[in-house]
Parts: structure tokens; C-alpha cells; sequence
């Protein structure tokens, strides 16, 4: 309603930046062209049955020769901020050596294009795709990766630090670590736990590196962070088995990575916790001074929370090696396409719980949205009132979280347009902009003239 979003906007800071985010191999395609080699989703997106669909990225929306008409997509939103990522293989296609230019290039005209229509560039550095030769030499669970990282951030930096103010070193380190190494839902697809641990570490030693050595080369003042994907976790009661549920929950979701980032110290909970599974983080001496550069913002990606118990369904504590139990149970919420939740609530909480454990550190949301079953109508237009629902709700959280004192300087979409959603492949839609895949043909869904209304009505409140 018009004074639903007028009070919405009210709630905001004046200055308060509206986005959209995308990451490389979601939406470039071109795969073979001009010099890049194979990412580790090259690899994975061929083993048999890993993606639904077996779809790959390489077509995806092929954003790499339609680059203009999308940043003309961003301006006709009037969105002021567009974050995207960097392909590794395109700037370094054997992960260290010399640069490609070619590659390189393509960041350097999306830029300037960028640029010349208003929009602010804010550069991810690494989205999860690892070029295949590094993880042949071992991946994240191996030290030297994170060395590699921090020259291969250093090329891209020299390339573009001169017109890109806003830098985000890692997204998601968790995914990277735990999805791709643990659980084997995402590339490279392996179930090794121990070495998922030592990729946690390597993926903050590789932030804390680039951020510093960005740092020490840039004559001026830059925005230099990282992206966490993180929630809230509920405790089912109060007690004890399940408020230890979710704070192990919390410990390897969340404070794992921000107690060292922030603190420099991994939390003392979650070191005692790994000690009883015999489990230990790889640190070396310097290492945690390294990874608690300081950071000028942290970015937060938000799509749902959930509620931990500590019980079994025969009502045990610990399972068949002696563990803690730990599973999720329904706060009996509607869901998306996804079949997640749908937890506002857990987003103002998230963001007031950082704010107040964390103080001092402002955030930008850089990634919120939600995944629908669209139905286009024969113009292609998708009505997507439960996607701008989503939307608003999340909105308000975050204007709520404000208003408890969170320091939130922006919020971007996920995502400007329907993309390869890992390994749902092309089946689940994040976008505000609805993609034809036969045609490659863009059309704003209701949720993007949602958004670029809110966002007028935010600068001429
Ligand atoms: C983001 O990841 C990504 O940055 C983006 O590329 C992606 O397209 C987007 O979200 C939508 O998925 O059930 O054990 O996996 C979000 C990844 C998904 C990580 C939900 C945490 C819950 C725990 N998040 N996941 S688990």
C-alpha cells in the first residue's frame, strides 16, 4: 500500500543504497571465450546427477555478450548499486601467473559502463568459482590457496581500485567451505570434514590477506569487506539439549567466521566443540592477526532462519557415536519454491544480534530474495506478488532492525535477473527480472517495478 511503503521508507537512513547482485558463473556463460579456463562448477556441473537437470552455466543468461543491455536493465530500475563477481578463471586461468588481459577486460568495460550510467560497481572477488587447476593442487582445505587468492584479488584490484570504491573479498565462505568440502552439495562435490574445517580457515586467511594487501596499495580511502551467509538459529525450548542445538548452530554458522573476523579469535565454544569430534582448525602463528584486518563493512546475505533441538525423535541426546544430536524443526511458516521458510523475524534479529555483538561494524545487505514458481503471462510479465511480499517483509525487518539501533547502509536484491541456481540448476527463479532461456529475452516482473518504486519514493521522501 502507498503509505505501507511510505512509512517503509521512512525508516530507512537518507543515505541508503538500493541494488541488485548477481555472481559470475550465475549469469556470464561464455565459458570458453577469451582465455578462461574451467572453475571448479565447470567440473562439478559434469558429474552425472549433481545438478538438477544436468544444467551447467555455459550459457547460463549469457551475460558476458549481453553486458550493456543488463547494466540498462539496473539504470531503467533506478537501482544505485550493482554487485557482480569476478571470474577467477577469466583474470587468472591457471590460479596464479600472469594476468589475462582478455578476461580482465570484460570487468574493465562492465565498469566503465556501469560508470556512465550512474550505478555503483561494488566487486566480489570470489563468488565459488575456484579455477579447476587449484583444486587439482588440493583447493580451500590446502594453506597455499589462500595465497593464491590474495594475488589473483591483488590483479584484479590493480585493474579496476582506481574507479571501484566498494570491494567484498569472499561470498559466503560457509557455502565454499561446507557445501563444497563437507557435504558435497556444491563444487568440487567433497564429503571430507576435516578438510572442510581447514577450508573455513583458509577462506578467512585468504580475506584477511587481500583485505590487507588491497589496503596497503590504495592511495585512498576504499570500502574493503566480505559477505557472510548467515541467520538466526532458534532454540525449540529452553531447554538445555536444545539451546546447545542452536548455539553449535550459531557457532558454525555464524560466529566461527565473525569472532575471528572481528575478534580475532575463534569463538571458545566452538573450539571445544570441534575438540570433542577430535577435530581441530589448522592455525598458524600470525594467522588470526592476519584475518582480523579490519573491515569497513560486513555484507550479509539473508533468505531464512531455523529452529535447532537437541533431541532425537526417540527423544535421545546423543547419537550412535556419542555426538550431540542437532536437527531443524519447522517454525511452520509459509514457504518458497525453495522450501524455505519464510522468517522476517529472523533477519531484525540477526541484524540487531551483530549490531550488539559486533558493534562498530556497519552493514549492507548484500543479498536478500526469494525463489517463486513464476508464471509468465504471454507478454512474459510475471505478477510475482508473493516474490514483492517477500520483499516488503524483509524490508521491514531490516528498517525494523534500524530503528533497534542496527547500522544498515543498503540493501540489494538477489537477484537482478533469473540465474543457474547452483545445483537446482535453471529450475528455481531468484530473479526480479524474469529471463526467457530460448530467447535470452528480459522482462521486469512486478517485483522489480516494486522495488524501483520504493527506491524513488526513498529519494524523494
Ligand atoms: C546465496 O546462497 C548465494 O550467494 C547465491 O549465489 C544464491 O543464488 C542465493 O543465495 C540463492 O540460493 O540447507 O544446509 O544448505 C545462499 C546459500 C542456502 C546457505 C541455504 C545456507 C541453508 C543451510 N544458503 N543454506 S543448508
Amino acid at each position: 500500500s502507498v503509505s505501507g511503503d511510505a512509512d517503509l521508507v521512512a525508516g530507512l537512513p537518507a543515505r541508503f543504497r538500493w541494488g541488485v547482485a548477481t555472481s559470475a558463473y550465475q549469469i556470464e556463460g561464455a565459458v570458453n571465450v577469451d582465455g578462461r579456463t574451467p572453475s571448479i562448477w565447470d567440473t562439478y556441473c559434469r558429474v552425472p546427477g549433481a545438478i538438477d537437470n544436468d544444467d551447467t552455466g555455459d550459457i547460463a543468461c549469457d551475460h558476458y555478450h549481453r553486458m550493456p543491455a543488463d547494466v540498462a536493465l539496473i539504470k531503467d530500475l533506478g537501482l544505485d548499486t550493482y554487485r557482480f563477481s569476478v571470474a577467477w578463471p577469466r583474470v587468472q586461468p591457471r590460479g596464479k601467473g600472469p594476468v589475462n588481459r582478455a578476461g580482465l577486460a570484460f570487468y574493465d568495460r562492465l565498469v566503465d559502463e556501469l560508470l556512465t550510467q550512474g550505478i555503483d560497481p561494488w566487486v566480489t572477488l570470489y563468488h565459488w568459482d575456484l579455477p579447476q587447476e587449484l583444486e587439482d593442487a588440493g583447493g580451500w582445505p590446502v594453506r597455499d590457496t589462500a595465497y593464491r587468492f590474495a594475488d589473483y584479488a591483488m590483479l584484479v584490484f590493480e585493474a579496476l581500485s582506481d574507479r571501484v570504491n566498494t570491494w567484498t573479498t569472499l561470498n559466503e565462505p560457509w557455502c565454499s567451505a561446507m557445501l563444497g568440502y563437507a557435504y558435497g552439495a556444491h563444487a568440487p562435490g567433497r564429503r571430507e570434514y576435516p578438510a572442510a574445517l581447514a577450508a573455513v580457515h583458509h577462506l578467512l586467511l585468504a580475506h584477511g590477506l587481500a583485505t590487507s594487501r588491497m589496503r596497503e596499495a590504495s592511495p585512498r580511502k576504499l570500502d574493503i569487506g566480505i559477505t557472510l551467509n548467515v541467520a538466526t538459529a532458534y532454540p525449540a525450548s529452553d531447554a538445555q539439549p536444545d539451546v546447545d542445538a542452536a548455539r553449535r548452530a550459531d557457532g558454525m554458522g555464524r560466529r566461527i567466521y565473525l569472532d575471528p573476523l572481528v575478534h580475532g579469535h575463534y569463538p571458545a565454544d566452538v573450539v571445544a566443540d570441534l575438540a570433542v569430534e577430535s577435530v581441530e582448525l589448522p592455525v598458524e602463528d600470525g594467522d588470526l592477526e592476519i584475518i582480523a584486518a579490519p573491515i569497513d563493512v560486513l555484507g550479509v546475505n539473508y533468505y531464512f532462519s531455523q529452529k535447532f533441538t537437541g533431541y532425537a525423535e526417540d527423544g535421545s541426546t546423543a547419537d550412535s557415536s556419542g555426538l550431540p544430536v542437532s536437527r531443524t524443526l519447522p517454525l511452520n511458516k509459509p514457504r518458497t519454491a525453495m522450501d524455505w521458510e519464510i522468517v522476517p523475524e529472523g533477519f531484525t534479529d540477526l541484524l540487531v544480534g551483530i549490531s550488539r555483538e559486533y558493534p562498530g561494524l556497519p552493514m549492507v545487505v548484500t543479498e536478500n530474495g526469494s525463489a517463486f514458481d513464476d508464471v509468465p503471462d504471454s507478454t512474459g510479465f510475471v505478477a510475482d506478488a508473493d516474490r514483492t511480499a517477500y520483499f516488503t517483509s524483509h524490508l521491514s525487518a531490516v528498517a525494523e532492525a534500524i530503528n533497534q539501533g542496527a547500522d544498515i547502509r543498503g540493501y540489494l536484491a538477489w537477484s537482478l535477473m533469473d540465474n543457474f541456481e547452483w545445483a537446482y540448476g535453471y529450475a528455481k527463479r531468484f530473479g526480479i527480472v524474469r529471463v526467457d532461456y530460448e530467447t535470452q529475452t528480459r522482462t521486469p516482473k512486478q517485483s522489480a517495478l516494486y522495488l524501483k518504486n520504493l527506491a524513488e519514493q526513498h529519494r524523494n521522501r
